[in-house]
Protein backbone atom coordinates (compact mmCIF):
# COMPACT_ATOMS: atom_id res chain seq x y z
CA UNK A 1 0.00 0.00 0.00
CA UNK A 2 1.00 3.42 -0.65
CA UNK A 3 2.83 5.01 2.05
CA UNK A 4 2.42 8.62 3.45
CA UNK A 5 5.46 10.93 4.78
CA UNK A 6 5.02 14.33 6.07
CA UNK A 7 7.73 16.46 5.78
CA UNK A 8 8.56 19.53 7.60
CA UNK A 9 10.83 22.62 5.99
CA UNK A 10 9.77 21.04 2.36
CA UNK A 11 10.08 24.50 0.61
CA UNK A 12 13.76 24.19 0.77
CA UNK A 13 16.91 22.23 0.87
CA UNK A 14 16.96 18.84 2.27
CA UNK A 15 13.18 18.96 2.87
CA UNK A 16 12.28 20.22 -1.05
CA UNK A 17 14.81 17.45 -1.91
CA UNK A 18 13.38 14.33 0.18
CA UNK A 19 9.94 15.71 -1.63
CA UNK A 20 11.37 15.19 -4.51
CA UNK A 21 13.09 12.25 -4.16
CA UNK A 22 9.69 10.48 -2.19
CA UNK A 23 7.58 11.81 -4.93
CA UNK A 24 9.65 9.73 -7.43
CA UNK A 25 8.53 6.80 -5.66
CA UNK A 26 5.09 7.50 -5.57
CA UNK A 27 4.63 8.07 -1.66
CA UNK A 28 2.26 10.86 -1.13
CA UNK A 29 3.37 13.75 0.81
CA UNK A 30 2.16 16.06 3.37
CA UNK A 31 4.43 18.92 3.00
CA UNK A 32 4.72 21.60 5.66
CA UNK A 33 6.23 24.89 5.27
CA UNK A 34 5.89 28.76 6.29
CA UNK A 35 5.92 30.03 2.58
CA UNK A 36 2.97 29.18 0.77
CA UNK A 37 4.01 30.25 -2.45
CA UNK A 38 6.59 27.49 -2.52
CA UNK A 39 4.36 25.17 -1.30
CA UNK A 40 2.26 25.43 -4.03
CA UNK A 41 4.85 25.41 -6.87
CA UNK A 42 6.04 22.44 -5.27
CA UNK A 43 2.26 20.92 -5.35
CA UNK A 44 2.25 21.51 -8.81
CA UNK A 45 5.17 20.05 -9.71
CA UNK A 46 4.86 17.24 -7.68
CA UNK A 47 1.23 16.44 -7.91
CA UNK A 48 2.12 14.38 -11.17
CA UNK A 49 3.79 11.98 -9.29
CA UNK A 50 1.95 11.33 -6.15
CA UNK A 51 -0.66 12.71 -4.14
CA UNK A 52 0.32 16.04 -2.30
CA UNK A 53 -1.36 17.96 0.43
CA UNK A 54 0.43 21.07 1.80
CA UNK A 55 0.17 22.53 5.36
CA UNK A 56 1.16 26.25 5.68
CA UNK A 57 2.27 26.77 9.50
CA UNK A 58 5.29 27.88 11.35
CA UNK A 59 6.69 24.87 13.64
CA UNK A 60 7.44 26.95 16.28
CA UNK A 61 3.65 28.28 16.83
CA UNK A 62 2.78 25.65 19.03
CA UNK A 63 -1.45 25.97 18.17
CA UNK A 64 -0.79 26.13 14.32
CA UNK A 65 1.07 22.74 14.46
CA UNK A 66 -2.43 21.30 15.55
CA UNK A 67 -4.21 22.98 13.91
CA UNK A 68 -2.76 22.34 11.17
CA UNK A 69 -2.38 18.38 11.66
CA UNK A 70 -5.65 17.81 13.17
CA UNK A 71 -7.19 19.70 9.98
CA UNK A 72 -5.40 16.91 7.57
CA UNK A 73 -8.14 15.05 5.24
CA UNK A 74 -9.32 11.67 5.35
CA UNK A 75 -7.08 10.29 2.54
CA UNK A 76 -4.05 11.66 4.30
CA UNK A 77 -4.63 11.22 8.00
CA UNK A 78 -2.90 8.58 8.27
CA UNK A 79 1.26 9.09 8.56
CA UNK A 80 3.34 6.37 8.50
CA UNK A 81 6.68 8.60 7.57
CA UNK A 82 7.68 11.48 9.69
CA UNK A 83 10.51 13.47 8.78
CA UNK A 84 11.59 16.31 11.62
CA UNK A 85 13.79 18.18 8.75
CA UNK A 86 12.63 21.71 9.75
CA UNK A 87 15.12 23.59 11.38
CA UNK A 88 17.90 26.34 11.01
CA UNK A 89 20.71 28.50 12.41
CA UNK A 90 20.54 31.82 13.34
CA UNK A 91 24.40 34.01 13.90
CA UNK A 92 27.87 32.58 14.79
CA UNK A 93 28.60 34.39 17.93
CA UNK A 94 31.08 33.80 20.35
CA UNK A 95 28.29 32.99 23.89
CA UNK A 96 29.17 36.17 25.36
CA UNK A 97 28.27 37.94 22.31
CA UNK A 98 25.04 36.05 21.27
CA UNK A 99 21.26 36.96 20.40
CA UNK A 100 18.77 35.85 22.55
CA UNK A 101 16.41 36.80 19.49
CA UNK A 102 18.85 34.30 17.81
CA UNK A 103 18.97 31.61 20.79
CA UNK A 104 14.77 31.94 20.84
CA UNK A 105 14.37 31.18 17.39
CA UNK A 106 17.01 28.12 17.19
CA UNK A 107 15.52 26.44 20.12
CA UNK A 108 11.68 27.45 19.18
CA UNK A 109 12.04 25.51 16.04
CA UNK A 110 14.82 23.23 16.25
CA UNK A 111 14.25 21.43 19.43
CA UNK A 112 10.53 22.93 21.06
CA UNK A 113 9.03 22.67 16.90
CA UNK A 114 10.16 19.16 16.89
CA UNK A 115 8.88 18.43 19.98
CA UNK A 116 5.40 20.45 18.48
CA UNK A 117 5.01 17.93 15.24
CA UNK A 118 6.23 14.60 17.26
CA UNK A 119 3.79 15.15 19.59
CA UNK A 120 0.91 16.25 17.01
CA UNK A 121 1.90 12.68 14.66
CA UNK A 122 3.02 9.93 17.43
CA UNK A 123 -0.41 9.08 19.01
CA UNK A 124 -1.26 7.50 15.30
CA UNK A 125 1.51 5.80 15.19
CA UNK A 126 1.45 4.22 18.80
CA UNK A 127 -2.59 3.29 18.44
CA UNK A 128 -1.43 1.40 14.86
CA UNK A 129 1.97 0.46 16.83
CA UNK A 130 3.40 0.94 13.15
CA UNK A 131 5.08 4.24 12.06
CA UNK A 132 9.06 5.64 10.97
CA UNK A 133 10.31 8.94 12.57
CA UNK A 134 13.19 10.48 11.16
CA UNK A 135 15.40 13.77 12.83
CA UNK A 136 17.18 15.46 10.73
CA UNK A 137 20.05 16.34 12.88
CA UNK A 138 23.66 17.70 12.05
CA UNK A 139 27.73 16.95 12.92
CA UNK A 140 26.85 19.78 15.07
CA UNK A 141 24.98 17.78 17.37
CA UNK A 142 27.69 14.94 17.74
CA UNK A 143 30.47 18.01 18.55
CA UNK A 144 30.87 21.26 19.76
CA UNK A 145 32.66 24.04 17.59
CA UNK A 146 34.09 27.64 18.28
CA UNK A 147 30.93 29.87 17.72
CA UNK A 148 28.26 27.35 17.29
CA UNK A 149 26.92 27.03 21.19
CA UNK A 150 23.52 27.08 21.53
CA UNK A 151 23.12 26.09 17.31
CA UNK A 152 25.34 22.95 18.44
CA UNK A 153 22.86 22.62 21.70
CA UNK A 154 20.13 22.60 19.78
CA UNK A 155 21.21 19.81 17.36
CA UNK A 156 23.02 17.92 20.78
CA UNK A 157 19.14 17.83 22.10
CA UNK A 158 17.65 16.76 18.39
CA UNK A 159 19.93 13.47 18.99
CA UNK A 160 19.16 13.38 22.85
CA UNK A 161 15.12 13.16 21.60
CA UNK A 162 16.00 11.04 18.83
CA UNK A 163 16.98 8.07 21.60
CA UNK A 164 14.61 9.26 23.82
CA UNK A 165 11.51 8.44 21.30
CA UNK A 166 13.26 5.57 20.34
CA UNK A 167 13.41 4.29 23.68
CA UNK A 168 10.22 5.37 24.62
CA UNK A 169 8.51 4.23 21.45
CA UNK A 170 10.03 0.82 21.74
CA UNK A 171 7.41 -1.08 22.31
CA UNK A 172 5.37 -0.06 20.00
CA UNK A 173 7.81 -0.97 17.20
CA UNK A 174 8.11 2.27 15.82
CA UNK A 175 11.23 3.01 14.02
CA UNK A 176 12.75 6.29 15.32
CA UNK A 177 16.33 7.56 13.72
CA UNK A 178 18.46 10.48 12.65
CA UNK A 179 20.47 11.22 9.79
CA UNK A 180 22.94 13.96 10.92
CA UNK A 181 25.05 15.49 8.06
CA UNK A 182 28.04 18.08 8.11
CA UNK A 183 28.34 20.86 5.32
CA UNK A 184 25.03 20.77 2.85
CA UNK A 185 24.99 23.28 0.33
CA UNK A 186 21.86 24.90 1.20
CA UNK A 187 20.07 28.77 2.09
CA UNK A 188 21.37 27.36 5.62
CA UNK A 189 24.44 29.95 5.37
CA UNK A 190 22.52 32.65 4.20
CA UNK A 191 20.29 32.37 6.96
CA UNK A 192 22.35 31.69 9.83
CA UNK A 193 24.64 34.89 8.33
CA UNK A 194 21.67 36.79 7.72
CA UNK A 195 22.01 37.34 3.74
CA UNK A 196 25.69 38.56 4.48
CA UNK A 197 28.29 37.67 1.51
CA UNK A 198 30.51 35.74 4.21
CA UNK A 199 27.70 32.85 3.56
CA UNK A 200 29.11 32.33 -0.12
CA UNK A 201 32.54 31.25 1.47
CA UNK A 202 31.22 28.65 3.53
CA UNK A 203 30.47 26.37 0.69
CA UNK A 204 33.80 27.24 -1.65
CA UNK A 205 36.72 25.60 -2.53
CA UNK A 206 35.62 22.09 -2.00
CA UNK A 207 32.33 19.98 -2.69
CA UNK A 208 30.24 20.63 -0.16
CA UNK A 209 26.94 17.64 0.18
CA UNK A 210 24.21 18.77 -1.61
CA UNK A 211 20.67 18.61 -0.45
CA UNK A 212 19.70 15.31 -3.05
CA UNK A 213 22.36 13.37 -1.30
CA UNK A 214 20.66 13.81 1.94
CA UNK A 215 17.36 12.97 0.49
CA UNK A 216 18.84 9.62 -1.56
CA UNK A 217 20.53 8.53 2.13
CA UNK A 218 17.05 9.13 3.67
CA UNK A 219 14.96 7.56 1.00
CA UNK A 220 17.23 4.54 2.13
CA UNK A 221 16.42 4.17 5.62
CA UNK A 222 12.62 4.32 5.02
CA UNK A 223 13.21 1.83 2.21
CA UNK A 224 15.08 -0.78 4.52
CA UNK A 225 13.20 -4.06 5.44
CA UNK A 226 10.88 -3.91 8.57
CA UNK A 227 13.47 -5.26 11.19
CA UNK A 228 16.16 -2.57 9.99
CA UNK A 229 16.24 0.70 11.30
CA UNK A 230 18.95 3.09 10.72
CA UNK A 231 19.32 4.29 14.35
CA UNK A 232 21.91 7.12 13.65
CA UNK A 233 24.36 8.02 10.62
CA UNK A 234 26.42 10.48 10.77
CA UNK A 235 27.24 11.92 7.08
CA UNK A 236 30.18 14.23 5.73
CA UNK A 237 31.37 15.77 2.58
CA UNK A 238 34.67 13.60 1.67
CA UNK A 239 36.40 17.02 2.41
CA UNK A 240 35.25 17.16 5.59
CA UNK A 241 36.52 15.35 8.53
CA UNK A 242 35.06 17.39 11.70
CA UNK A 243 33.13 20.49 12.24
CA UNK A 244 36.02 22.48 11.85
CA UNK A 245 38.46 20.57 9.58
CA UNK A 246 37.63 21.22 6.10
CA UNK A 247 40.22 20.30 3.11
CA UNK A 248 39.90 23.47 0.92
CA UNK A 249 41.25 24.47 -2.39
CA UNK A 250 41.36 28.23 -2.77
C1 LIG B 1 25.01 22.16 9.66
C2 LIG B 1 26.45 21.83 9.73
O1 LIG B 1 28.79 22.56 10.39
O2 LIG B 1 27.23 24.33 9.92
O3 LIG B 1 24.27 21.65 10.69
O4 LIG B 1 27.03 23.06 11.93
S1 LIG B 1 27.38 23.01 10.53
Amino acid sequence: MTKTALITGATSGIGYATANEFAKHGIALILCGRRQDRLDTLKKDLDKHCRVHTLNFDIKDKNAVFNAINSLPEDFKTIDILINNAGNAHGLDPIQDGNLDDWDAMMDSNVKGLLYVSKAVIPQMTKRQSGHIINIGSSAGKEVYPNGNVYCASKHAVLALTEGMRIDLNPFGIKVGAISPGLVETEFSQVRFKGDAIADNVYQGYKALQPEDIADIIYFAITRPPHVNIADLLVFPTAQASSTLVKKEL
